[in-house]
């Protein structure tokens, strides 16, 4: 209700472009890269000035570059926040500024709604039970127990938690299944292998099962189990989130069994979005992006159509 709108609404105004400063949270993945790629090549198709700035997967970086988009009086300011706590004192300063804030991917939990407009990104909890009720049809036959380990995003960060919680909540309950363990893995293929290789060295036969939040990670846990000399997807079973290429090639030869997918091409979304605010409507508070799940089969079909 209070933001500052269109300056490209009235008739008789000259127009300038909409100036829309983004805080990417970093370019840990193949998913993010896609995510970056598809927020620039859509505010150029809708003459939507971007400033662009990539946080490394740091809060604090993320926070000295919205600073900058209030200096430079931005008309909308965008946040994909990399972890989930500590946004109150900010979305302040941009709340005091004047400025409609989007965000996007993952949610900020300010106890204050009013503090951003819209949040554009995917249900990660729905995303981890699709995960939980693979490995359930999966392991339909077996009598157990089936021992499970995790390799856990980055801490803190919305997807990391929703999908853990989604996994959990609907593998509990059948106590045939057994958490051995879980690592924290920070999205990135490198820390993904890291893990893996030490959750084989503790927990080595007793694994069954891997849960992967992701997966550059799933592909860094394939090249440690084969290290270790076991078949990914055969003797250790891998679900991993997210459906870039790399991975779906991965399902096709057999050495992921199940990819749930998780759409990083929000950049479309978000132009709507930005155009909608500065036309002066109103918009829904959550805009969720639809997903499927691939496995072998559907993988195939998925693979020619894919950009990332
Ligand atoms: O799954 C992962 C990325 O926030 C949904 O972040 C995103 C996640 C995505 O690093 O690959």
């Amino acid at each position: 209700p209070s933001h500052r709108v269109g300056q490209s609404g009235g008739t008789d105004m000259p127009s300038r472009p909409i100036v829309l400063g983004f805080s990417q949270l970093g370019s840990e993945s193949d998913w993010r890269n896609a995510n970056s790629q598809s927020v620039k090549e859509a505010a150029k198709e809708a003459g939507i000035t971007l400033i662009f700035d990539n946080a490394e997967q740091s809060q604090r970086k993320q926070f000295e570059a919205i600073r900058s988009f209030i200096q430079q009086k931005v008309d909308v300011i965008a946040i994909a926040p990399v972890v989930q706590s500590g946004w109150e004192g900010i979305l302040s300063e941009i709340q005091e500024a004047g400025i409609p804030v989007i965000i996007v991917d993952r949610t900020v939990d300010t106890a204050d709604a009013s503090q951003y407009v819209t949040l554009i990104g995917s249900d990660f909890y729905e995303e981890g039970q699709k995960a939980g009720k693979y490995v359930l049809d999966k392991m339909a036959a077996s009598t157990g127990p089936i021992g499970i380990v995790e390799l856990k995003g980055t801490e803190g960060s919305t997807p990391s938690i929703d999908r853990g919680r989604g996994f959990h909540d609907t593998i509990t309950g059948t106590d045939k299944f057994v958490f051995l363990g879980s690592e924290y893995a920070d999205f990135t293929h490198e820390q993904g292998k890291d893990k893996m290789r030490s959750l084989l060295y503790r927990l080595g036969g007793d694994i069954d099962v891997l849960f992967s939040h992701n997966d550059d990670m799933a592909l860094g846990a394939i090249e440690a189990m084969e290290e270790y000399g076991l078949q990914p997807g055969k003797d250790i079973v891998i679900v991993s989130v997210d459906g870039t290429r790399k991975a779906l090639e991965q399902l096709i030869k057999g050495k992921i069994n199940c990819v749930v997918e998780c759409n990083p091409l929000l950049g479309p979304n978000l132009m709507q979005a930005v155009n909608e605010i500065m036309e002066g409507r109103t918009l829904p508070k959550r805009i969720v992006t639809p997903e499927s799940v691939f496995t072998e089969v559907t993988a195939e079909r998925e693979i020619s159509s894919r950009k990332y």
